[in-house]
This record gives C-alpha cells, structure tokens and sequence, in this order.
C-alpha cells in the first residue's frame, strides 16, 4: 500500500443492506429462544487509543477512530500501533465470570474489526495479537477456554466487507505494498475468507458467527463464508448482517428496541454507554434499572437483546459498566423466569407502567413505574384469571384482583417490593387472549407512537439519522401533512374527566396542532418547534365516559411542512 494512504468511505458506503429473512425455524434458533440476552465486546487497537490521539480527543464510537470523520488516521501509521498493544490487564475467567454474573448466556467478541486487526493468533494475517504485539498471547482461545468453564457460550465478531488495513478491503487501501491496485478479491481470498476458516474451526464450539455492515460485499461471498460456518460449526447462528438476506435472523439497528412486536428470531444490539469500543470521556452509563427496561422491553417484543461492553486497551472492563451488570444480574438471578424463554407480550407494545412477558399460562407484568394510588391498571385482558402473586424473589403474596369497563385492575401495597422492577405472576385459566388496544392509564401518564396510527392525508414513514458520530435514532414519524390530514388511534378510557395532552414532535417554527375527540371536543393550540424531538403541551381534553375513543391529531397552521409528528402523551389532570 502506499505511505499515508487513508480509509476513504464514510458509514454510510460502508454499511450496505443490512437487511434478512427470518429464522427458519431450526435448532440453531434455540440460542435465541432460551438466552435473550447476551454480552458484546468491542475490543482491539482502537481501545487503546480509547479516543485520543495526539493528547486531543474525538467524540464517538471509538472502534471508528482512523475513519476520517475522527482521528483520520494514516494505515501504515495506525498499524504501529500493534508494536505498543499489551493488555496485561485482560483476564478472561473475569469477563466470563462478569457475563455469567450479569445473566447473560453467551459472549460475542470481535474477532477482527473494520481496523482489520486479528484479536486471535491467525495464520492468515500477520496483523494480529500474537504475531504483533508484545502481549502474544490469544485471548481468544482463553476467553473461549474461560466461557466454557463457566458454562456461557462463545462467538465472534468478524468484519467481512470492511477492512480499513489490507488492501482491497471495503474502505481499506486500493494499492497493494508494491503499489499494484488491489481488489476486494485479493482481500477476500488472502485474508477474509481464511480467517472464517479460522475463527470457526479452532476455538472449539461457538454459537453465533456476527457478520457485520455487509457493504459491497457481492453475494457470492456472503453465500461461500455462510457455507464455511455451517460446515464448521453447525449449531451456530449467523446474524443478518451477514448480507443478502443470507443470516439467520435479523438484527435491528444499533441501540433500537421496536415499539411493537416483531415476529421472527430477532435481536438488538446496544452498548452500555455511547460507544462500541473504549472511550475515555464516555461516561454515560445505562444504570441497572435502564438495562433491566430495555432488556424486558426486547424479550415483551419478541427479541433477543446483546449489550456491548468496550475493555480498556489493557483489557480491562470499565467497573462502572461491570457494577450495572452485577446489579441487574442480581435482579434476574431472582426472576430468572420473568427473562429466559419467554415470549412476547400479547398486547404487543410497552404497557404505561411497565411490560409484559410470558410463559406456560403465566404472564409476568414487570412494573417499572409503581403506581402511587395502589392500583395497577391492565386494559384488554379477556382471558380468567386464576391467580396474581406480587413476587419478591422466592416469595409470594396473593394479591386482590377486579375488574371494571374490560380493564383487569390489580391492588397493590404502597411500598414496591424490589427497587429496579416489581413483578406481578398472573396465572390464566385458558391462553391469554387479549385486546391489544392502547389503554389511557388512570394514573400513569400514556404515551401512544405515531408508528400505530391511522393516517389519511399525510405520509406515515421511518426516518433514520445519525444523532452523533456513531450513534444512529430512528423514528416512524407522520409529516407530509395536508388540509384535513389526520393521524388516528383507537384507546380506552377506564377514568373519565379531563386529560393534559402533550405532543412529542420535531419541525421548525411556530406550528398549530389540533386535537379532535371523535363526536367529542376538539382542542388546539400553538407552539414553538425543536429539531429534535420534543415534547410540548397541548391542553386539556375531556373523555365524558369510560369507553373506547377515537383520537386524532392534525398540523392545522405554521410551518406545516417541517411539522413531524412521534407521539400523543395523555395524563389524567390531579
Ligand atoms: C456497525 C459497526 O460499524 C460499528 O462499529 C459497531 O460494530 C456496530 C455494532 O455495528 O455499525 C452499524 C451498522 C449498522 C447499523 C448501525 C450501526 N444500522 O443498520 O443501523
């Protein structure tokens, strides 16, 4: 390659199609049916810089560092690193042990990065741990060795479009050491497709092979590298990043839990700060309650949830990300039901106060936000109930149950059992059949997403963009609104009288909203906009009755072509 040649594409070229098919429904998916949850390491060069190069430091996902959008970081320079690259610190009975501790039911670890760095001792590229650092051992094989031990599985990571480092790969240079172009080609046979070999034929049995930003990457390779793990490891999945619809099951984009149920073998992934990899500044940490939410929320919509962790350049793991783990491994250590094996949610999107998950005719209501009144409302369920236990871990309370309007409501102690999520373990009578219309809670302010509404004479559509360097939103938003556009939902009020109704809405300028109650009141109002999205208030509307109501939301006046709509927010006036 040529002196100070640098990576060209930014992340968008690189990523390519991500998108697949479903889980076909054999006994590699049992991984995902039973686990839920796993752990992801980003480890490699990149943490050693942990974002700071030169005493300056650049902002987002670290692994990304020798990208020009960051450090913009020469090849032959970035290589160097390897020379000073010696994690003493790395110790892999203790990541294992933190995983198993956390109640995570395998590890995923990168293998090889875009950086195109072996982790691993490979033959097929001198560029790796053994061969170019001081450290020469292979973590690998101890980190494979240690999960094993504790009884969790094991996977990798690979990049196999890009690589910023060997010639010819997907963002890497485009001149071989003689100054000869290379093509993903060369890149493929000399490195890529002899390290899949590698990686799924000597650390013993793995669970998943994660394939990640397809790229380019012409078909005829993904289908050759899909070929290579089912003949060398069987039992594993490969994830949908693979490309060209040729992985097992999808995986959302990064950081995303869907707001309804998604069918399929499915997972997302997401880190325990901001970025993949090692960052010095990032100390933005998912606290134990946050990762219990999510977590809860992926396994009520059907998914599997993997949470990143990036270990220091010595290999250590950042203890505040290790102590939320811990902390929420202690709550599922006594829920161990409410997580493993257990299916989505019937009413098949978050519930105000918390989520739902299920298994053999139970249903486990997981309350994030304990209702002050002693009351838990439940819209929808039709099903008998024969019993409702308040559980704390071994223990048990009965606890009474009513219902009033189709609404099942629950009695509850004023002091909430657990601090991070209460658990109700409601047994049915029958399967659960329920009416997964949105309930406007009593107490609990409602929020209800645009992605559910009816919409006529505006676009309902998904947006994607990239908040920061590294960290992608997306939102299924309503704009495009023309005269008399509506976006509509259905729900149920259980408590009349009058409500406060927020927006959550990005656009510029001043904008008019309306609010109509069908065959009820209509209210509007005027107000400022954000870029972002953000939440504003409406008003105050009344539902006269308990019953079933259509609500509708329309861009009535201003910047009406800005105007972006999320959500509706309903709270009862006290
Ligand atoms: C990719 C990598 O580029 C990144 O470094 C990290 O490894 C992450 C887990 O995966 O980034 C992506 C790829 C695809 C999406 C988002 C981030 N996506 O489709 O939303």
């Amino acid at each position: 390659m040529v002196e100070g040649e640098k990576i060209e594409e930014g992340m968008d070229e690189l990523w390519g199609e991500a998108v697949v098919k479903p889980g076909d429904g054999s006994d590699r998916g049992q991984l995902f049916r039973d686990g839920n949850y796993a752990m992801f390491i980003h480890w490699g060069l990149y943490s050693s810089l942990g974002n700071k190069v030169e005493g300056k430091t650049y902002y987002g996902i670290g692994e990304w560092i020798m990208n020009r959008n960051l450090a913009d970081i020469p090849v032959d320079e970035y290589m160097e690193l390897a020379g000073e690259f010696n994690p003493v610190a790395f110790d892999a009975m203790e990541i294992a042990q933190l995983a198993r501790d956390a109640g995570m039911k395998y590890i995923i670890i990168t293998s090889k990065h875009h950086e195109g760095f072996a982790m691993y001792h490979s033959r097929a590229s001198q560029f790796n741990i053994v061969d170019a650092t001081p450290f020469k051992r292979d973590p690998m094989k101890e980190l494979a060795a240690a999960c094993s031990e504790v009884g969790i599985g094991f996977g990798f990571y690979y990049s196999h479009s890009a690589d910023w480092t060997f010639p010819g790969g997907n963002g890497g240079p485009k001149t071989d050491a003689e100054g000869k172009p290379a093509t993903f080609q060369d890149y493929y046979e000399k490195k890529c497709l002899p390290q899949v070999k590698e990686i799924t034929s000597e650390y013993g049995p793995i669970t998943l092979v994660w394939f990640d930003t397809p790229g380019s990457i012409p078909k005829e390779y993904v289908e050759e590298l899909v070929q290579v793990v089912r003949e060398n490891q069987p039992d594993a999945l490969v994830s949908g990043r693979a490309g060209h619809g040729l992985g097992d099951y999808l995986t959302l984009g990064d950081m995303e839990v869907p707001h309804g149920n998604v069918d399929g073998m499915w997972e997302s992934v997401d880190t325990t700060n901001d970025s993949w990899a090692y960052a010095w500044y990032d100390e933005y940490w998912k606290t134990p309650k946050d990762i219990l939410h999510l977590l809860i929320s992926c396994i009520g919509r059907g998914g599997t949830y993997m949470l990143n962790v990036g270990p220091r350049g010595d290999g250590s793991i950042p203890e505040r990300a290790a102590r939320s783990l811990r902390k929420s491994g202690e709550w599922i250590e006594r829920y161990p039901q409410v997580i493993y094996a257990t299916d989505a949610s019937p009413w098949q999107h978050a519930l105000p106060w918390g989520d739902v998950t299920a298994k053999d005719g139970k249903l486990f209501l997981c309350i994030f936000d304990w209702p002050e009144s002693g009351n838990l409302y439940l819209p929808g369920l039709k099903t008998e109930i024969k019993s409702a236990r308040l559980l704390k871990g071994d223990t048990a309370r009965d606890i009474p149950v009513g219902t009033r309007e189709g609404w099942t409501i629950f009695e509850l102690p004023a002091q909430k059992p657990e601090k991070l999520v209460s658990v109700i373990e409601v047994e049915l009578a029958t399967p659960a059949e329920v009416d997964p219309v949105w309930g406007i809670d009593p107490e609990i302010a409602t929020e209800i997403f645009a992605e559910f509404a009816e919409v006529t004479g505006a676009e309902k559509e998904e947006k994607k963009w990239m908040e920061k360097f590294g960290e992608w939103k997306k939102v299924v938003h309503v704009h495009g609104w023309q005269e008399g556009g509506k976006a509509a939902w259905e729900a149920d009020v259980l408590e009349p009288g009058d409500y406060i109704v927020e927006l959550t809405y990005a656009g510029e300028g001043r904008l008019v909203w309306g609010v109509d109650i069908e065959g009820g009141e209509h209210m509007e109002n005027q107000q400022n906009s954000s870029h972002n999205y953000q939440r504003f208030p409406m008003g105050w509307i009344n539902f006269p009755e308990p019953g079933r109501y259509r609500v509708s939301v329309s861009c009535l006046e201003g910047n009406i072509g800005t105007a972006s709509l999320k959500s509706i927010h309903f709270a009862a006036v006290v």
